[in-house]
């Protein structure tokens, strides 16, 4: 024992028997997960595959995994963060002013407050993962007297695309990763651009710089074709779940809650068989973005309408909007035990948006 806390150990084997993914690790200590990933226990996890390998796609210096998050401080340089119980113990939550989630004014990006990065001329594959606790983002790269810099979106947070997709705008929630090329070989050397957060009118409505530098040869390119993709179809009569993400009494305290319950590890909310794909409907009173473990999912629509374009591909987190109704595609395939999903905004996860899943 040391102090009042166990000491003990266990070993954890991760296969990463998957496909090549943008993924990243963080702290998901119960109730506390918000305070623990704000002082900074989150990083990349990058699972690389012979398919991707063998792409043309900008590599070495020219890939650059960007974690964004917001992060306010205090005086002395600390992170304020508004958490009830500041030794992080027994009391999870924020002050009220906070339920919504807790929002930072500097922007980091890899640890930096709007850092400005040199690049060559040419193309460069940019990882970007929203790792803020609640702040969404909508990245637009901006080049002064000239217009927007597009994104060509390649892999979503469960890989490659089947082809590329190009985007004037990424909007990303909390949790989300999009795995993108920007063309900075259309601008002259000296350019500066500008990645901005068109959510934020203040200081979070600024996030990166990019400054061109040199001209420089590149034989990278983005395929028409990138890798083969499975679409997700659920068959007739494939097991239909309805989870209703909203605010909610949690104990004595305000909280928030799925299907109006309150997270429970001893609880499960689906026993779900292994292989079978199933149809979850994801509803919401204001934002959440939802993020299942164990295995990516595909979104099929959202309300009555298709997808967006930024839906695509295989997702572990969709962002669902204020009072809208969101349709995927799961299926587990090869884990048998108990997971969770949760909403990805950090302080709702810690006020009980959390369930409990079986898969068997
Ligand atoms: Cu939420």
């Amino acid at each position: 024992m040391v102090g009042d806390a166990a000491a003990g150990e266990r070993e954890h084997r991760y296969p990463n028997d998957q496909r090549a993914a943008t993924l990243w690790y963080h702290d998901h200590r119960m109730d506390f997960t918000g305070p623990a990933v704000y002082r900074g226990l989150a990083g990349f996890h990058i699972v690389r595959d012979d398919v991707e390998d063998a792409l043309p796609l900008p590599r070495g210096e020219r890939e650059l995994p960007l974690m964004i998050c917001d992060r306010a401080f205090a005086a002395d340089g600390s992170f304020a963060y508004p958490g009830l119980d500041q030794g992080m113990r027994s009391l999870p939550g924020v002050e009220d002013d906070w339920m919504e989630g807790v929002l930072g004014d500097v922007v980091l990006v890899n640890g930096a407050p709007w850092p400005v990065h040199e690049v060559d001329a040419a193309c460069y594959r940019l990882r970007l993962l929203n790792a803020s606790n609640a702040r969404r983002y909508r990245l637009v790269l901006t080049v002064p007297g000239g217009p927007d810099v597009p994104f060509v979106q390649i892999g979503s947070d469960g890989g490659l695309l089947p082809a590329p997709v190009e985007h004037q705008a990424i909007e990303l929630a909390s949790g989300e990763r999009f795995d993108v090329v920007v063309d900075f070989s259309v601008l002259p050397v000296g350019t500066e651009v500008t990645m901005v957060n068109g959510l934020d009118g203040g200081t979070a409505g600024r996030v990166m710089r990019f400054r061109v530098v040199r001209t420089a040869r590149d034989d990278s390119r983005v395929p028409s074709r990138l890798a083969e993709f499975e679409p997700l179809v659920p068959p007739d009569g494939a097991p239909q779940r309805t989870f209703r993400f909203s605010r909610g009494p949690v104990g004595d305290h305000r909280g928030w809650t799925i299907n109006d319950t309150s997270f429970d590890p001893d609880t499960s909310l689906a026993d779900i068989r292994l292989g079978e794909t199933e149809v979850w409907r994801f509803v919401t009173d204001v934002h959440h973005p939802v993020h299942v473990h164990l295995d990516a999912f595909q979104v099929l629509r959202r309300g009555s309408g298709g997808l967006l374009d930024l839906d695509r591909g295989w997702k572990d987190t969709v962002d669902v909007r204020p009072a809208e109704i969101v349709d995927v595609a799961v299926r587990f395939s090869d884990h048998a035990g108990r997971f969770v999903f949760h909403c990805h905004n950090l302080e709702h996860e810690d006020m009980a948006m959390m369930a409990t899943i079986r898969t068997v």
